[in-house]
């Protein structure tokens, strides 16, 4: 059910390992373009008649509004089942706990008496999150992506998920009642391109942001392409991948169900061991034969550990496993092997880093205080998953007195003149009545 690729031997590549080593679930964003532009500037031109037309024709339902009303925010607070409000309490007060530690404070730097740089983070002042409705509904999502918006200090936060035909063309009522959980009261009911143009263009209903965060289908992926610029983007989020390095001390039962936990979100998932030990690879396979049979959504995860972006790995030493996650860039990478702190130590590439037995990537998922929403595709070797800084902008305040300006004058002509920029110079000169001292 899932392939091997074994790098024992000689077959491992010294001297520098391939990204596409691993294959990757393909995810052609560049064609979907064509299709979610007239979808954007549909929106763009007609609005919230546009979205809703969009609705009907892509969710299957009619909406009156886009906006989902107080009302319903509260309903869906009230019905919520008290069970998965704790829950969710609790996730949202673990993930407050880490993401507070994040925010940043002012630094002043005293170049030189009389000249300084601050850097002032200032929160973005309105963001649009988006929050998935697909195959499964992720009111995990919500407190994700608005917990660090808040701790971030972000003004206007504004969600959007796809309608639902059986709510009566409202988000899942338990991506309202997260809402409602945090204090967000500005909620829409779309998804897709359309979501991301609403955000991006704005529409009588919807007042335009500054930057769209969150993970969506292609079709999102798509429009953030299209819109960035306009609007500023996290990350085109792909499907979800989990890595496991693992030695001969990591129980195949346990990497097993990990491996099937990520599955179980897209056929498209990915889902890697790399391990040093064959007998551990035969074992995690009969536990994958015996576990996925008896889990839900058993088509799905099937077909995601029998893709081409899953594999098994075999390597002679835990230092070229090391290589090979490092190469792939997994969004979560789980270390299974003795001492796993060390090895995790020498990591440099991966959105989240889940050290031993006890740090399985489902609790990271929901309940650890770190984020879910992680660079996928390989993109962990230049991102990060959301934080706090994602919806900051560090602004730089320059500060120099006179004195301060004229004992570098002389450097600032010189390098104008370099770039045959005088005029830049000139700008220096102006403020001084004799010449340039030093020039
Ligand atoms: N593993 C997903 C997040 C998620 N899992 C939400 C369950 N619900 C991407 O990090
Ligand atoms: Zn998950």
């Amino acid at each position: 059910m899932i392939s091997r690729i074994d790098l024992r031997g000689p077959a491992f590549p010294e001297g520098g390992i391939d990204r596409d080593l691993l294959p990757r679930a393909e995810l052609d964003v560049e064609a979907a373009l064509e299709k979610v532009r007239p979808i954007c500037d549909d929106v763009r031109h007609r609005g919230t008649a546009a979205l809703i037309d969009f609705a009907e024709r892509f969710d299957g339902v009619r909406l009156e509004r886009v906006r989902v009303p107080a009302e319903a925010l509260e309903r869906a607070l009230r019905e919520l089942d008290p069970k998965v409000r704790a829950a969710l309490e609790e996730s949202i007060r673990r993930a407050r706990l880490v993401h507070r530690d994040q925010r940043r404070t002012d630094t002043v730097t005293e170049v030189v008496p009389g000249g300084t740089v601050t850097e002032r983070w200032v929160p973005v002042a309105r963001v649009g999150l988006y929050v998935p409705g697909g195959l499964a509904v992720y009111p995990s999502s919500v407190v994700m992506n608005v917990v660090p918006a808040q701790e971030a200090g972000v003004g206007g936060i504004a969600v959007t998920s796809p309608p639902q035909k059986e709510f009566g063309g409202l988000p899942h009522p338990t991506i309202l009642a997260a809402c409602a959980l945090l204090g967000v009261d500005e909620v829409y009911a779309a998804g897709g391109a359309q979501a991301i143009a609403m955000f991006a263009y704005g529409t009588d209903e919807c007042r335009p942001v500054n930057l769209v965060t969150g993970p969506g289908n292609i079709w999102v992926a798509a429009a953030k392409r299209l819109l960035k610029g306009r609007i500023g983007i996290d990350a085109e989020a792909g499907p979800t991948e989990i890595a496991v390095l693992a030695d001969d001390t990591a129980s195949p039962r346990e990497v097993a169900s990990d491996l099937i936990s990520q599955a179980e979100h897209d056929p498209l998932a990915a889902a890697v061991l790399v391990t040093t030990s064959e007998a551990l690879a035969d074992a995690v396979v009969a536990e994958l034969e015996t576990q996925v049979a008896a889990t839900k959504h058993v088509e799905r995860i099937t077909e995601s550990l029998a893709g081409r972006q899953s594999a098994i790995v075999l390597v002679d030493t835990l230092e070229q496993g090391v290589e090979v996650v490092d190469a792939y860039a997994a969004e979560h990478l789980e270390i299974q092997t003795a001492d796993a702190a060390a090895v995790a130590a020498r990591i440099r590439n991966a959105g989240a880093i889940f050290v031993g037995r006890y740090a399985p990537v489902s609790l990271g998922d929901y309940c650890a205080g770190s984020n879910h929403v992680l660079p996928t595709g390989g993109c962990a070797c230049h991102s990060s998953g959301l934080s706090v800084q994602s919806f900051l902008r560090g602004i730089h305040v320059v500060d120099y007195s006179r004195e301060a300006l004229a004992d570098v004058a002389h450097h600032v002509v010189t390098l104008a003149d370099a770039e045959d920029l005088p005029a830049h110079g000139a700008a220096v000169r102006a403020r001084f009545d004799r010449e340039v001292p030093g020039a």
